[in-house]
Parts: structure tokens; C-alpha cells; sequence
């Protein structure tokens, strides 16, 4: 290749300009400082020569001058650890391009101009995941959200759409599959051009769209095939590839895509349009899936199932999953971002759109438990802490920092609520709009807003401070009743807690399905949606001689806490009567709830606890005998609020107290409702497996009878774990016993563990749950377990689901994390440390558990902070890292 002599970058080798960069503070970069490109690339071909360990990119640009744009001299091509072998403009060598940092910024002078530009890549060296990279001899790309620029120079930012023509060649007996966006158009062999013993496949989208959506695929690969007739009548060609040997475990995700496709045509009106729909499953990702035009990537975990390696769960996340990436087609690709503080305009819609999908295929009212849960347990902590954003945040070090529970589930729970004002009629209207208006650029999320103003007729002005606030809204609540009048007064106030860089917050409109419950009768007199849009309002009622029972924030419609504690016997009342499922089981959830917190904090005690665990005990056993409750949102009720959720609620985070507090109470339970536990056990097991909901209910509570007989009487429940275990015929029969006898100690615990290892030697996915369950597990020796497990042959720091599998196992288990001696800790954060210069974007998330210092009881807090500013000092930490990790402290 001719290499351009490059005068213009010091010292003469653009090399060299990557090599060493000098120690500078790190950019931040503004949501405020967004300009529209100078340049607009109207198409890009892109010629691969594909080899595991040299990959030759040569990438043809055809630039144009953006006429809204500055109307500068300079073409800034954005790049990360490439060199260009050689860059021509308009067919000519040439001398007017230098390195600025990693970018190629090439001298135009004119409008419009072709710029040819080739780079070499060693894929299989690619530990980052990100570009192109090798997994199992087959070679893969993400791109999302800076990796194109890992494989080419090219400006790399969502608002620039181009055309995309690809050519791929490489050895056919290695690569006989050869994919990428859009439609085939072409294949052959020539080995003239390409060498011996290959063949080449050429690849055309006919959409615009932006770099971070491009994907190629190479690989020895078979394919699971369908089809998909859509509302129009066309024909869509599906498939989902795989290692050879998998495709028998596609079916599910198969059904998932189709019913996903279909459902999206009957509820939102979107169509697909390509003729090719392709999956690619590979086991080396960095996160779940990528949503790549016509080109889905898949984390393997999210599409390989059958009923022997795959839990109940997995089936759901498959489902829900293989959903989310097939309605990105609209909400994200049709429709795309304008910048990277809009992903939630992407994310936010699109994981509504798949829990609306997934509460559709299955029980709405456990799918709205799930996603709640998940929501408390996983973003709420997020909002209180030191790495709180806005949905729509403001400023960033690195973009992979922000695929955030906020941004994805928070950004859900806020168009939800346009849907709890709208109604789902006139949200449709809202989102008909907004895919019109919008289809072929890249919106924001004000576009998204106004769109559903407009469709919808919604006045969203005030609600926009959804977008621009971070913190969870706390909401408390006063009924005043009068006997005489029969008035009801409910006054309620909303406070924005204080985040990172946003100390003062103005109220927010909050949409409060509420409902006011006769004592005497168990019933309401209709439903109605409170808007609190301010500090304070006042809301009353007529009607009531005595005073009623108050069930508000019902399906969860906003996300806020309730901060006012409700007495026990209108939660007991409300966990009997409501009619709304959710606030029933909130109900439940909420007197347990109160009882810890009590219980941690020392105000309940004596008398009171067992007065509490008597309230609680008989609410439980109400909903193991309610004939009219399903197994499925039974299995709901009967899990305690997880020790995260619980150490929201306090001041100061005490694990160790809160972790004794839910585990006596568990054996309580397990004393006191032991008949019941163990008639639920055998009533369960005898259920056959199906996947039909009965059959997922009794698995689901079947395991759950365990887990209370586990500290009530451990010999029974080895006992009947073993048998479950030795008796199992599905996956989520043998991990739910595996997981109550890895929390016990004995023989059983052994022998079951070396069973499953033996019966599922090879299968990446089953082995990850094998590390997880002991990484994760109640046992007290779980910290030595993990230490050990970090040196078996099968664990491998290189592929992210067994470091998660671990790790993030370990991390989300209260004993063993937070143990005493801070070993926990230490444990993460040598990972971190080891991990960052192999996988940055993997290493950054190991990051969140140790910031949550500043709540934490002081002995654990300091032993926090220590590892954190341990971290600080390594001079080599990625971006990522060092992002999350100084932020952390502040
Ligand atoms: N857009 C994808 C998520 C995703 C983000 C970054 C990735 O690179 C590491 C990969 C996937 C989604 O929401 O499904
Ligand atoms: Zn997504």
C-alpha cells in the first residue's frame, strides 16, 4: 500500500502521535456545545479483506459540505488505536492529512469530495470487544457507541447518515458465512483478487444511517430459518445464526422475533423493512444485544434456550430481549439519536416498548412486579448516589458510562407516565407523530416530547424537567378525614432530592393512579390519576363516614417513593382487598418492609417484633391459601424486598444488620409456615414441566417453599433440594435446588455442584450459572468460594459473561461483598484493576458497588473509599474507569 508522506504531524510518523499521549485532563464533553457536522458523508463503501489477525479496511467516502454546518477548511475523521496505511482525495495521494490525537483531519477545499482511506486491523488482538473483533474463530463487530471508529476513520457521531455499500472477502473454509447490514446483493469467488481458497459476498443497506448501527459478521455458522409475512403482505426472510451445534436451542428466540414482529405491527403500526431479518449469537459481548440495521448481534445468554440448559427467566429475558433490539428497527434506527446525551430517546422508548410486549405475551401485572423491582433494586440506588444523572444527562467523560439504568429503565418509566395522562388511544397518536415527523433523521429528545405534545394533546411543558432532573421524587402523603362532612382531604408534598451537580430542584408533575378504599365494603368508588405538579397540592373527596383506606401510586405509575409509612392494618387490608394486582402485592412488599426497616433501626423490638412478624406471617399465609390468586403472582408475593431495596430506605446502610434482620424473619416464616411451605413443595412438585403459565407458577414457587425451609430446617430442606435437584428434568428445577443447597453446608452441597459441572462441561452459559450460584449464594463461606472460583480452569478474564458470571454475582451479594473485613472490596477492585487495560467498558460497571461509600456505616465506608482512591492512583486507568472512579469520590 503507499503510505502518504505526512509532513505535517510532528514528528513525521503519525504513529507516534498515539503512542505516548501526553497526561491531560479529561474532556468533558457538553450536551450544550452540540453543533451540526461540517461535513455530511451521503454514502461510504467499505472493501474488508478479512483475516483473524489482519483485517485490511478500505473504506471510500464520498464527503459533502453540510451547508448548515461552519464552513470550514478541515474534515475531521474520528479514530482509536488505527493508523491509515494510506488516505487519497478525489484519486490522488496526498500530503494534507495529519493526526490530530486519534483523529485524521484532512485539509478540503472544496465541496464536495472522495476520500479513500485504508487501515489494518488485528481483530483476534482486540480484547476490548469493541470494532472488529474475533470470538471463537469467527470474526464480529459492535459499534455502538464509538466503535466505528476503531475499524475506520469516519466521523463518528450519530447525526451523520450515509448509504452503506460492503464488500466482505475472506478464506472460505474459515469464514463461509459472510454478513452484514442490509441486503445481499452479490457473492462469487476471486481469488485473483482475494487469494486462494476464497470467496466474497457484497452487502448493500438501502437506509441511511449512522455508523454506531453498521455490523459485519464472518464465520463458520449455521442458521436457524423462517419467515414473517408482513402487514403489507411481504415476505421477510428470517434466520438467526450460530455456532454449529446450537441451533437446536433457537426455537424460542425464533418465536420471540415473530411474535415481536407481529405485535409491533398491531400496536405501534411499524412494518419491517428489509426483506432480510439476521440474528447472529455470539458468546464474547460486551453487553446483551446490538440493534445493528438488519444485523442483530446477540450475547448468546439472550438467544440459546431448551427447557434443560434454560431457566423460566431465561426464556422471559430471551423473549424480552430479542423484542428490544427488533423495535430499535423504528424507535433507534429508522428513527435515530441526534447525539449521545439523546440515548435515552432510543433506549428509554424502546425498553417501553418491550415491557409492554412482554406484559402482553405473558402476566402483565408479574411482568409490571419485575420491571419494578428491577427499577427499585437497581436504578433507585443509581439515582441516590454519586453517579446520578438525568435521563437526558448534561455532560460525559465516556459515553459507555451512560448505558445506565436511568437512562434505559428511568427513560421507560417517564414515557410511561405520558402514557398513565394520555391514555394508550392518544399516546399511539403521540408516537404516529413522532415516527412521521422524524423518520430518516436523528431526533432528540425534545423532538420526542413535542411529537407526543402535539399527537397525544398533552401539556408536557413542566414534565420536561423528567429529562433535565436527576434524584427519585419523594412524595408524602396526609389524609384528613371529617366525620361530620364526610370529607376527604389528601394532601400531598413532592421533594427532588439534591444529586451531583444539580443541588436545587423544582417540582415535577407526578401521575398517581389513586384509589379510596370503603373499610366495610373492601371496595372503591373508582379510580382516579392524581397529578402532584407541585411542591403541594391538595386533592378532596366526598362521601366517606369513615375514614378510608388509601391505595395510591397504583401499577406504579410514577416512579417515586412513597415516603409516608401506611399503618400495618391498611397495608394488611389493602394486601387482602386491592384490586389493583400491583398495589397489592405493594401492599405485602411494604409491611414487610416497614418491619425490617424497624427491626435495623431498633424501633421495633419486643412486643412489636413479634407483633410485626405475626401481621406479616398471616398476610403470607392469606396469599398461600387465596384460591383466586395464579401460581406465577403468588411466587411474587412471597419474595421478601431485596437487602438493596431495603438500605434505600434507611439513613445509614448497615448490610450486616439489614442481612440478619431479612434472613431471621425468612426462618421465622419458614417455622412458622412450615406445613404450608412443605405442602406447597409437594403440591408444586407434582405439577409435569410446560411452559404454559400454570406449569412456570409452581416451578417458580416451588423453589421459593425451599427457600423458607432452608434456615427453619436445613436437613429437610437439603432433603428436598436434593430430591428436586436429582428429580429435575428442566433448568429451572436443578438451579433453584442447586441454589438452596450451595446456601448450605454438607455433602449434598458438594456432590450437587460437581453433577452439574460434569452434566454441563462445554456449556458456556450453563457453567456461568455454576459460578453464579456459588458467587452469589447465602452460604457463609461465599467470599472464600468466589476467591477459589477466580482460579478454576474454566475461569477466563477474557469473556465477559464468566467475568460477570463471577463477579457481578459477587458483587450483588450483601454478606459476601460487604464482609467486615473489607475483602469484598479489595476483591473487586484488584479486578477492576486487572480487568481495565483488557475490557475498560466491562471494568468501569465493577465500579458502582464500591461508590456507594458515603451511606455506608463508617468502618465499611472508609474500607470503600480506601479501594476507590487505590484505584485512582493507577496511572494507567482507561477513561472508563477513571471516569466512574472520580466520580465516585466526590
Ligand atoms: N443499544 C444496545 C445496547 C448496547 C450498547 C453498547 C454496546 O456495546 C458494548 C452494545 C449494546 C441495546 O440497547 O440493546
Ligand atoms: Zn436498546
Amino acid at each position: 500500500t503507499d503510505l502518504a508522506p505526512n509532513p505535517s504531524t510532528p514528528p513525521g510518523n503519525p504513529e507516534l502521535a498515539d503512542a505516548a499521549p501526553p497526561p491531560q485532563a479529561p474532556a468533558i464533553i457538553q450536551r450544550k456545545d452540540y453543533r451540526v457536522p461540517e461535513w455530511l458523508v451521503p454514502t461510504i463503501d467499505l472493501d474488508f479483506a478479512l483475516k483473524l489477525d489482519a483485517t485490511r479496511v478500505k473504506s471510500t467516502l464520498r464527503v459533502e459540505r453540510n451547508p448548515h454546518g461552519e464552513q470550514g477548511t478541515t474534515l475531521r475523521l474520528n479514530g482509536d488505536g488505527i493508523t491509515a496505511d494510506s488516505v487519497t482525495v478525489d484519486g490522488q495521494s496526498t500530503n494534507s492529512w495529519r493526526m490530530d490525537g486519534s483523529d485524521l483531519v484532512i485539509e478540503l477545499d472544496g465541496d464536495k469530495h472522495e476520500i479513500v482511506i485504508e487501515t489494518t486491523l488485528d481483530p483476534a488482538a482486540n480484547s476490548q470487544l469493541s470494532g472488529l473483533y474475533a470470538s471463537n474463530g469467527m470474526l464480529c463487530t459492535q459499534c455502538e457507541a464509538e466503535g466505528f471508529r476503531r475499524i475506520t476513520f469516519f466521523p463518528d457521531r450519530p447525526d451523520v447518515l450515509s448509504r452503506y455499500a460492503v464488500r466482505l472477502a475472506g478464506d472460505k473454509a474459515k469464514f463461509p458465512v459472510l454478513l452484514a447490514n442490509g441486503n445481499e446483493v452479490a457473492r462469487g469467488a476471486d481469488p485473483e483478487r482475494d487469494g486462494p481458497g476464497t470467496h466474497w459476498a457484497e452487502w448493500h443497506d438501502p437506509w441511511p444511517k449512522p455508523s454506531y448501527l453498521f455490523a459485519l459478521v464472518a464465520g463458520e455458522l449455521v442458521a436457524n430459518r423462517s419467515s414473517f409475512v408482513t402487514l403489507s403482505g411481504r415476505k421477510v426472510r428470517l434466520a438467526i445464526y450460530v455456532r454449529p451445534g446450537d441451533e437446536a436451542r433457537t426455537g424460542h428466540a425464533m418465536e420471540s422475533l415473530k411474535a415481536a414482529m407481529k405485535w409491533d405491527e398491531d400496536v405501534y403500526g411499524r412494518e419491517y423493512d428489509l426483506d432480510d431479518f439476521n440474528i447472529v449469537a455470539v458468546s464474547d459481548f460486551n453487553a446483551g444485544a446490538m440493534e445493528n440495521k438488519g444485523l442483530n448481534i446477540f450475547n448468546t445468554r439472550y438467544i440459546l434456550a431448551d427447557p434443560d440448559t434454560a431457566t423460566d427467566g431465561d426464556y422471559d429475558a430471551i423473549e424480552g430481549v430479542v423484542a428490544h433490539e427488533y423495535f430499535h428497527n423504528w424507535s433507534g434506527n429508522r428513527v435515530t439519536c441526534r447525539d449521545w446525551f439523546q440515548l435515552s430517546l432510543k433506549e428509554g422508548f424502546t425498553v417501553l416498548r418491550d415491557q409492554q410486549f412482554s406484559a402482553a405475551m405473558g402476566s402483565a401485572p408479574v411482568k409490571r412486579i419485575e420491571d419494578v423491582r428491577v427499577l427499585r433494586g437497581v436504578q433507585f440506588p443509581e439515582d441516590s448516589g454519586p453517579l446520578a444523572h438525568p435521563i437526558r444527562p448534561d455532560s460525559y467523560q465516556e459515553i459507555s458510562n451512560f448505558y445506565t439504568a436511568t437512562v434505559y429503565n428511568k427513560g421507560a418509566e417517564v414515557i410511561r407516565m405520558m402514557t398513565v395522562m394520555a391514555g394508550l388511544d392518544r399516546f399511539r397518536r403521540g408516537t404516529d407523530l413522532y415516527f412521521e415527523r422524524h423518520d430518516g433523521e436523528a431526533a432528540t429528545c425534545e423532538d420526542f416530547v413535542k411529537a407526543i405534545e402535539d399527537g397525544a394533546g398533552l401539556d408536557l411543558k413542566q414534565f420536561r424537567r423528567w429529562y433535565e432532573q436527576a434524584g427519585t421524587p419523594r412524595v408524602e402523603v396526609e389524609m384528613r378525614h371529617d366525620a361530620t362532612s364526610g370529607e376527604v382531604r389528601l394532601i400531598l408534598r413532592q421533594t427532588v432530592p439534591a444529586t451531583p451537580g444539580q443541588p436545587d430542584k423544582a417540582p415535577m408533575p407526578i401521575p398517581l393512579r389513586t384509589a379510596l378504599f370503603d373499610r366495610m365494603s373492601g371496595r372503591h368508588g373508582g379510580e382516579q390519576t392524581l397529578i402532584l405538579d407541585d411542591a403541594t397540592r391538595e386533592f378532596s373527596f366526598t362521601g366517606f363516614a369513615e375514614p378510608p383506606v388509601l391505595s395510591i401510586n397504583r401499577g406504579f405509575s410514577a416512579p417515586v417513593a412513597i415516603a409516608t409509612p401506611t399503618p400495618a392494618e391498611d397495608l394488611l387490608f389493602l394486601a387482602r382487598h386491592d384490586d389493583d394486582p400491583f398495589a397489592r402485592y405493594e401492599a405485602m412488599q411494604q409491611l414487610v418492609v416497614q418491619h425490617l426497616v424497624g427491626v435495623v433501626n431498633g424501633s421495633v423490638t419486643g412486643a412489636a417484633l413479634d407483633q410485626g412478624r405475626a401481621a406479616i406471617g398471616e398476610a403470607f399465609e392469606a396469599i398461600l391459601d387465596d384460591r383466586a390468586l395464579d401460581d406465577l403472582m403468588r411466587g411474587e408475593f412471597v419474595i421478601l424486598p431485596g437487602e438493596t431495596y431495603l438500605a434505600e430506605q434507611l439513613l445509614v446502610n448497615e448490610p450486616a444488620a439489614i442481612h440478619a434482620a431479612r434472613e431471621e424473619l425468612k426462618a421465622w416464616l419458614g417455622i412458622n409456615l412450615g406445613a404450608q411451605f412443605r405442602a406447597l413443595h409437594d403440591r408444586c412438585s407434582a405439577v409435569p414441566y410446560s411452559l404454559s403459565p400454570e406449569a412456570r407458577g409452581s416451578r417458580k414457587l416451588k423453589t421459593q417453599a425451599l427457600v423458607y425451609l432452608a434456615p427453619a430446617d436445613p436437613a429437610e430442606a437439603i432433603r428436598r433440594a436434593k430430591a428436586q435437584f436429582d428429580g429435575a428434568d428442566n433448568m429451572t428445577d436443578r438451579q433453584g435446588a442447586l441454589m438452596v443447597l450451595c446456601g448450605l453446608s454438607g455433602p449434598e452441597r458438594e456432590e450437587a455442584l460437581a453433577a452439574f459441572h460434569d452434566r454441563y462441561a462445554g456449556n458456556a452459559l450453563v457453567i456461568d450459572k455454576w459460578f453464579s450460584l456459588q458467587a452469589g449464594s447465602l452460604n457463609p463461606k461465599a467470599l472464600e468460594h468466589t476467591k477459589a472460583l477466580a482460579d478454576h480452569p474454566d475461569f477466563n478474564l477474557a469473556n465477559p459473561n464468566r467475568v460477570r458470571s463471577l463477579y457481578m454475582a459477587f458483587a450483588a451479594n450483601p454478606q459476601a461483598f460487604h464482609d467486615a473485613s473489607g475483602e469484598g472490596y479489595r476483591m473487586i477492585a484488584d479486578l477492576i484493576e486487572t480487568l481495565d487495560p483488557l475490557n475498560s467498558s466491562t471494568a468501569a460497571r465493577f465500579v458502582t458497588p464500591l461508590g456507594r461509600w458515603k451511606r455506608m456505616e463508617p468502618g465499611r465506608s472508609a474500607l470503600m473509599k480506601a479501594e476507590l482512591e487505590r484505584l485512582a492512583a493507577v496511572p494507567t486507568l482507561s477513561r472508563d474507569t477513571r471516569e466512574q472512579v472520580s466520580r465516585s469520590l466526590d
